[in-house]
């Protein structure tokens, strides 16, 4: 388990009392932890250097090996090189040295031994082909993974029906997961490091990618082919959860969206602005008659961790600002500018309406 800093909120020494409370504060804190199944910890840093799964450890094994290999080789070519040079340098009064062709010894050494190293590389490699590539398992979850302009959606099958979200992908732990990924525009690339290597999404065909996460948290992800302009704010956060804590996460997503309860608050005039404007274009919230596509399910937005593809919170300053100027945050977003600063319809109050519904979908 990788270890969390807290930030020290206390400024002043703690009074004897307090410091009496430390262990049950501590043990309080690590019960509330455990409790929440450690889904909500973010599991710094991106890197394939700290693998979570099977896969991703293999991977790492074959780039530690050929690197190890590499090194090794290189020493002993530089030393070598350098014993000789400084063995046989030019000194005043030496006669010249006896001249050669070749040394069948040496030849035959330097052929095989490089053979020999590639061949261990070899057999390391498809043993990891092997792995990386399996059958999928009886027991996996299924996730269709489709790469959009710049953000990602994820379909689940929840019986006839499917639960679709955008830009965080939630999976359980100790299952085996099994991405079925598609584009349906240019190249992408899953790259959620900790989890597995790159994996191409692409147009009329399915990629597969496999692997069982162990520990539960956050796990930073981006999309690792260059896609356009805004390839680069094309972030995702995988989130690893407990059994139990992934089925209530995927019941509720299962579920509409939540009605407002008071039909003259913000959250009821956002939601008629949003269902009944330019939003419905383009998104969907199950529950209302929006049927849109082109953009990111919206059914239970107000859940999510962050907006635009995982590039800042999701706050409502944040989310203000995304409807009103959407590509002034990310270039070439296809979802224009909707405030009447930046040539929308929306006026400041409207768009703080819409805030508070999209907020109010838990
Ligand atoms: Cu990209």
């Amino acid at each position: 388990m990788k270890s969390v800093s807290i930030p020290a909120a206390r400024t002043t020494p703690p009074g004897r009392a307090a410091r009496g409370m430390r262990p049950l504060l501590a043990a309080a804190l690590l019960a509330l932890l455990a409790a929440c199944g450690e889904d909500h910890i973010t599991r710094y840093p991106q890197t394939t250097f700290a693998p979570e799964t099977e896969m991703a450890r293999e991977q790492m094994f074959l780039f530690n090996l050929t690197m190890w290999m590499g090194i090794v080789v290189g020493v002993l070519t530089f030393a070598g090189m350098g014993y000789i040079m400084w063995k046989f340098r030019y000194r005043p009064g030496m006669p010249d040295p006896e001249q050669i062709h070749g040394n069948t010894k040496l030849e035959v050494a330097w052929t095989l031994l490089p053979a020999l190293i590639v061949a261990v590389i070899a057999v390391f490699t498809v043993r990891a082909i092997f792995i990386t590539q399996p059958e999928p398992p009886a027991n996996a979850l299924n996730v269709r993974v489709i790469g959009k302009q710049w953000w990602w959606e994820f379909q689940y099958p929840v019986g006839n029906d499917t639960v679709i979200t955008a830009n965080e992908i939630h999976v359980p732990i100790n299952q085996p997961v099994q991405l079925l990924l598609e584009s349906d525009n240019v190249l992408h690339s899953f790259w959620v490091p900790q989890m597995a290597g790159k994996r191409d999404l692409i147009t009329n065909r399915v990629n597969r990618l496999i692997f069982t996460p162990t520990v539960p948290g956050v796990y930073m992800g981006q999309c690792a082919e260059f896609c356009g302009d805004s390839h680069a704010l094309m972030k995702m956060r995988l989130i690893a959860h407990t059994p139990e804590g992934f089925r209530q996460w995927l019941e509720n997503e299962a579920r509409p969206a939540l009605e407002p309860t008071d039909s003259t608050s913000a959250v009821a005039l956002g939601k008629k602005l949003v269902t009944q404007g330019a939003c419905a274009g383009c998104h969907v919230i199950e529950g209302t008659p929006m049927v849109g596509r082109l953009g990111p399910n919206l059914t239970h937005f107000g859940r999510r961790r962050t907006l635009a593809a995982g590039i800042v919170d999701n706050n409502a300053e944040n989310l203000a600002k995304w409807v009103s100027n959407a590509p002034a945050m990310k270039p070439g977003s296809l979802m224009p500018p909707q405030g009447k600063a930046a040539g929308g319809n929306l006026t400041e109050e409207q768009i703080q309406y819409i805030v508070a519904y999209l907020q109010s979908l838990q």
